[in-house]
């Protein structure tokens, strides 16, 4: 590398990152039709040796199986583990396609829009031959206008091209290499992450109508009272289209806000920008679970967008959560009450489907959230689907909203603006949820490394421009002497496995260093300190006694020992969370450390509790209990005996 090459290498430069548009959350009203692609889809996996075959050949042009054999795929779905074969560790592009109609009613004074909750990692769309949408990085949804492509009354073609290749300026970031095998050469993906790689169409397709002039965008931000009596809902809305009038800015917006039961609360008139509020008496705020008796309490906001002779252009509904949220260098508080935060770092994972969305999976974990009584999780290590974010909103369970920035290293001015991008994407789809409580810009950022402190620094200040009411953190595992990206962020998280990858099966050298390394990280930098990973692998059904590695005895050991450092940290009073790795198992890429993937799970992999799932819960709701009065379920203790404690008849 030349002299000057190299010195411009050391530089990032701040550039702007494209900005979203519209992707509201489909959902019909009076002047909007939804209807959902989900289904069996045609699949053809491309020679991993000739990537680019499909599109040469124009696959696109015609029906998938006219090029070729498919196969049946579901959608939405992880591909990899729908077959017998090696589709698993396919390393390149795939081909999906599928036939829809559009009915003739939508060919009048309507727009119509593909969307997609997500395909990781790259995809390329079709409709009926032409291109519609390239969209990179997975967990995050793309949608685009196919109006002017459609057939109506007749049958119509979308056809995906999904690439889940992953190099050094791809968020996350993996190597493709080529190696020898027993045929030859091959193509390798490597990943420093530790879950597996799943690729597809990972979450629901839909198409949606519009109106012509349509309400693209809407912002909500809320306010309460010192005493949480008072409420204010602050909207803005973006409008796409032609103003039926002449002048855009005649247009208005009618908000209606509704209480639970359906009883009209607020209601009022825009601005000619298209902005209000609303002030809301006797206020029902959102709080999380078991913080108060009635948590994740949600109004209805209904949005009418008008034209400026008062017809009716397009209605949008959404929930809206009131709370505040505030922080310092020693707390977090919501609404006004500080906030101790227990619960889990997370994956999306499951047997078959992979990280496709699955809505009786996505219950069934907030079923074990609520018995286990957490209050939180962080959606580690990327976004979650929009219909996680809504049930968290639903049942209070707050969220620490990660992008999928995991692993970065050698920093660059490419991967910078996709890691912005990545967070751009993640605020405009998720700024209006109550229970987004902070924005975590990375999960074990090597940030000891030349740059991340400029790199960073450019993550958290985008984040912050685009967002002042959550803070920010990020997970860091560098050790606190040499990490460079602490003083940009809110929050400090770290993840530390004691008695795991550190001085394995020592028990007794838990406690203490937790301590040790929590007080480090608040002396460095004078911020709240959450401890988001600590954990240890466990088999289900392996009992050791003495507690012994990979035993469920060692896993509920290692955890009374961690309990016992935060108890003594969360006297100094900056000490603000606890965050179990992870809540169940989950699959990882093939490793001699891994039994079948990642066992850290406090439950199994089909969502049963292990031994330490039981001592958590006894420990959640003592902290419910002690910080926020919450009572305790019946069946918390098991009856052993009297213990001399029912007075004698
Ligand atoms: C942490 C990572 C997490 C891993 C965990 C582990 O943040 O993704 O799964 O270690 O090794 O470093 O179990």
């Amino acid at each position: 590398m030349g002299l000057w090459r190299f010195l411009k290498s050391l530089i990032l430069i701040n550039k702007e990152v494209p900005q979203s548009r519209g992707m509201l959350y489909p959902r019909e009203s009076e002047t909007r039709e939804v209807r959902s692609l989900d289904g069996i889809w045609n699949f053809v996996r491309s020679d991993q040796a000739n990537p680019t075959q499909g599109v040469r050949e124009e696959w696109y042009s015609k029906d998938l199986s006219k090029s070729g054999p498919t196969i049946p795929m579901p959608v939405p779905a992880s591909y990899n583990d729908i077959t017998t074969d090696n589709l698993r560790d396919h390393v390149g592009t795939v081909w999906y396609d599928r036939k829809f109609f559009a009915p003739r009613s939508w060919a009048v004074d309507q727009r119509v829009w593909l969307r997609f909750g997500s395909v990781h990692y790259e995809a390329y769309v079709w409709v009926n031959g032409q291109k519609v949408v390239k969209h990179e990085i997975g967990h995050l949804p793309f949608e685009a206008e196919v109006t002017h492509l459609l057939k109506y009354g007749a049958e119509n073609r979308v056809t995906v091209m999904c690439d889940n290749a992953l190099i050094q300026t791809t968020v996350p970031q993996g190597r493709i290499t080529e190696l020898p095998n027993d045929e030859g050469m091959t193509i390798v993906q490597s990943y420093t992450f530790d879950f597996f790689n799943y690729a597809g169409i990972h979450r629901s397709v839909h198409l949606y109508t519009t109106p012509k002039t349509f309400i693209e965008e809407v912002v909500v931000t809320t306010n309460l009272s010192k005493d949480n009596v008072g409420g204010e809902v602050l909207y803005s809305v973006k409008f796409n289209g032609s103003a039926i009038n002449e002048a855009d800015n005649a247009l208005y917006v009618r908000a209606q806000l509704y209480d639970r039961e359906g009883k009209l609360v607020a209601n009022g008139t825009s601005d000619a920008q298209l902005s209000g509020s609303l002030q809301v008496d006797n206020v029902n705020p959102w709080w999380p679970y078991l913080m108060h008796p009635e948590p994740g309490y949600l109004y209805q906001l209904e949005v009418k967008l008008h034209a400026s002779n008062d017809e009716l252009l397009d209605v949008y509904r959404l929930k809206v959560g009131l709370r505040t949220l505030s922080w310092s260098n020693a707390t977090f508080q919501i609404n006004g009450r500080p906030v101790y935060f227990r619960g889990f770092g997370r994956h999306e994972d499951a047997d078959v489907r992979g990280k496709g969305l699955d809505n009786a999976l996505m219950v069934r974990d907030f079923n074990l959230l609520k018995w286990i009584g957490a209050n939180a999780y962080r959606t580690s290590h990327y976004p979650y689907s929009e219909e996680s974010m809504q049930f968290a909103d639903e049942h209070g369970i707050m969220i620490v909203d990660e992008c999928p920035s995991v692993d970065a290293e050698n920093y660059n001015q490419e991967l910078l603006g996709k890691h912005k991008s990545s967070l751009e994407q993640l605020i405009h789809r998720d700024r209006n949820h109550p229970s987004v409580v902070m924005w975590s810009i990375a999960n074990e950022p090597r940030t000891r490394e030349m740059n991340a402190d400029s790199y960073f620094q450019l993550v958290a200040n985008l984040t912050r421009s685009l967002d002042k009411t959550r803070p920010i953190t990020a997970a860091i595992a560098t050790p606190w002497t040499d990490d460079k990206a602490g003083r940009f962020l809110d929050i400090i998280s770290f993840n530390r496995y004691n008695a795991w990858y550190s001085n394995t099966g020592r028990l007794d050298m838990v406690t203490k260093k937790v301590v040790e390394e929590a007080v480090a990280w608040n002396k460095k930098y004078n911020k709240p300190v959450i401890m988001a990973e600590y954990g240890a692998d466990t088999l289900e059904g392996l009992h050791l006694q003495p507690a012994y590695v990979w035993s469920e005895e060692f896993q509920t050991e290692v955890f009374a020992r961690h309990f016992k450092a935060f108890d003594i940290l969360r006297k100094k009073g900056w000490f603000i969370g606890e965050f179990v790795w992870n809540f169940a198992d989950f699959k990882t890429a093939q490793s001699y450390t891994r039994v079948g993937g990642n066992k850290k799970g406090v439950f199994t992999r089909a969502r049963q509790p292990k031994a330490s799932a039981h001592l958590l819960r006894k420990r959640y709701f003592a902290l419910a209990r002690e910080l926020d009065d919450s009572s305790f379920p019946e069946d918390l203790f098991t009856y052993i005996a009297d213990m001399g404690k029912t007075e004698n008849a």
